[in-house]
C-alpha cells in the first residue's frame, strides 16, 4: 500500500499518480521509493505508463523534498542518491512513460519529467529549474542530461533565470512534446497511450535504449581538471553554513536568500 503514489490500470495502460498534496507532491525519498516499487511491480499485461499528479493537485510537483536536503555539507545529488536512482528507473524503464503535466513543475521535478519519454501538457503547466534560488549546485550529470534533451540556450535560460517558463515556451524548445487544452489533456494522453500499447513493446524498448545511449550528453568529455575544479566548487557550496543552508532557511522563512558574491577564487581563474 502506498501513501504517496496512486495506481490503477486502464487496459494495458498503468496510470500512476503523485499523491502528496499536503507537500505539493514534493519528491521525498518515500514517494520516490513507492514510485519505483509500483513500476517494478507492473505485470506483463502493461504496455505503457502514464505518470501524472493526482486529480486536484495544485502543482505537478514542487521538486526534491527541501526538508530532505542535507545541510551537513554532503551532496544530495550523487549518482547513488535516491533522487538520481529514481530518475534512472524512469529513464531505463522498459516501457514508454508518458508524463501528463498540469500545473507547476519545480526544481528537480523538471529533470524528473524530462526523464519520462513523452511530455503531454496543458497551458497551466510551467517549468522552473530553481537550484540558483536555493544556492544549490546542481550535479554535472544532471546538467549533462538536460543538455542531452534540450538546446543549450534553453538549458541556460532555465538554470540562469530560475523563472517559471510557460508551457508554450517549453513546447517550443522540446521540453513538452504536445500541448493540449486543459479539457482534452487526460483523454488525449490516454488515447495516445492506448495507441502506443498496440506497437511492438520490444521495438519501443530498443528505441528507448538506442536514443538514450546515442543522445547521452556525457559529462565524461569534460576536461578532467575542469571537472575537478567544478566538484571542488560544488563541495564548497555544500559546506556547512554555505549557500544551500542560506537557501533552505530563506525558503522556510518565506524570504529571499542572502547569497554571498563570487570571490576571486571562484572567478574561473583556477
Ligand atoms: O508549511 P507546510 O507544512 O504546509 O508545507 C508547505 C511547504 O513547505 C511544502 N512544500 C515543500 N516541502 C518540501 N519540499 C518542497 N520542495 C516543497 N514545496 C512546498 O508544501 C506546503 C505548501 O507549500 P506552499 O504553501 O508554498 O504552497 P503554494 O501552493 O503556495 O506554493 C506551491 C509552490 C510549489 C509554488 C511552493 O511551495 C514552492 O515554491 N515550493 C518550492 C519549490 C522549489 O523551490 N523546489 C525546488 C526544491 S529543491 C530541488 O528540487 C532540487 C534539489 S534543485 O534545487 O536543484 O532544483
Amino acid at each position: 500500500m502506498s501513501d504517496h503514489i496512486s495506481f490503477r490500470r486502464d487496459g494495458a495502460i498503468a496510470i500512476v499518480e503523485l499523491n502528496r498534496p499536503e507537500k505539493r507532491n514534493a519528491l521525498s525519498e518515500q514517494l520516490l521509493g513507492e514510485l519505483t516499487e509500483t513500476l517494478n511491480r507492473l505485470d506483463g499485461g502493461t504496455r505503457v505508463v502514464v505518470l501524472r499528479a493526482a486529480p486536484g493537485s495544485k502543482v505537478f510537483s514542487a521538486g526534491h523534498d527541501i526538508d530532505e536536503l542535507p545541510l551537513d555539507g554532503s551532496d544530495p545529488l550523487t549518482d547513488s542518491s535516491h533522487f538520481e536512482r529514481s530518475l534512472a528507473v524512469l529513464r531505463n524503464f522498459p516501457l514508454p512513460i508518458i508524463a501528463q503535466v498540469s500545473g507547476g513543475v519545480w526544481g528537480g521535478a523538471v529533470e524528473f519529467v524530462l526523464s519520462c519519454d513523452l511530455v503531454l501538457a496543458d497551458p497551466t503547466a510551467s517549468f522552473a529549474v530553481t537550484p540558483a534560488k536555493l544556492g544549490l549546485p546542481y550535479n554535472t550529470a544532471g546538467i549533462a542530461f538536460f543538455l542531452s534533451r534540450l538546446p543549450a540556450a534553453f538549458v541556460k535560460e532555465l538554470f540562469l533565470t530560475a523563472q517559471a517558463l510557460d508551457a508554450e515556451t517549453a513546447l517550443r524548445h522540446g521540453l513538452v512534446s504536445r500541448l493540449l487544452p486543459v479539457s482534452e489533456l487526460a483523454r488525449e494522453t490516454l488515447e495516445l497511450a492506448h495507441w502506443m500499447a498496440g506497437l511492438s513493446p520490444r521495438a519501443l524498448h530498443l528505441f528507448k535504449r538506442q536514443i538514450a545511449v546515442l543522445s547521452s550528453g556525457t559529462s565524461s568529455g569534460v576536461d578532467p581538471k575542469e571537472r575537478e575544479t567544478i566538484e571542488t566548487l560544488r563541495g564548497e557550496m555544500y559546506a556547512e553554513g554555505g549557500e544551500l543552508s542560506q537557501g533552505v532557511a530563506a525558503f522556510r522563512n518565506k524570504r529571499s536568500a542572502d547569497f554571498k558574491p563570487i570571490d576571486q577564487a571562484d572567478s574561473g581563474s583556477r
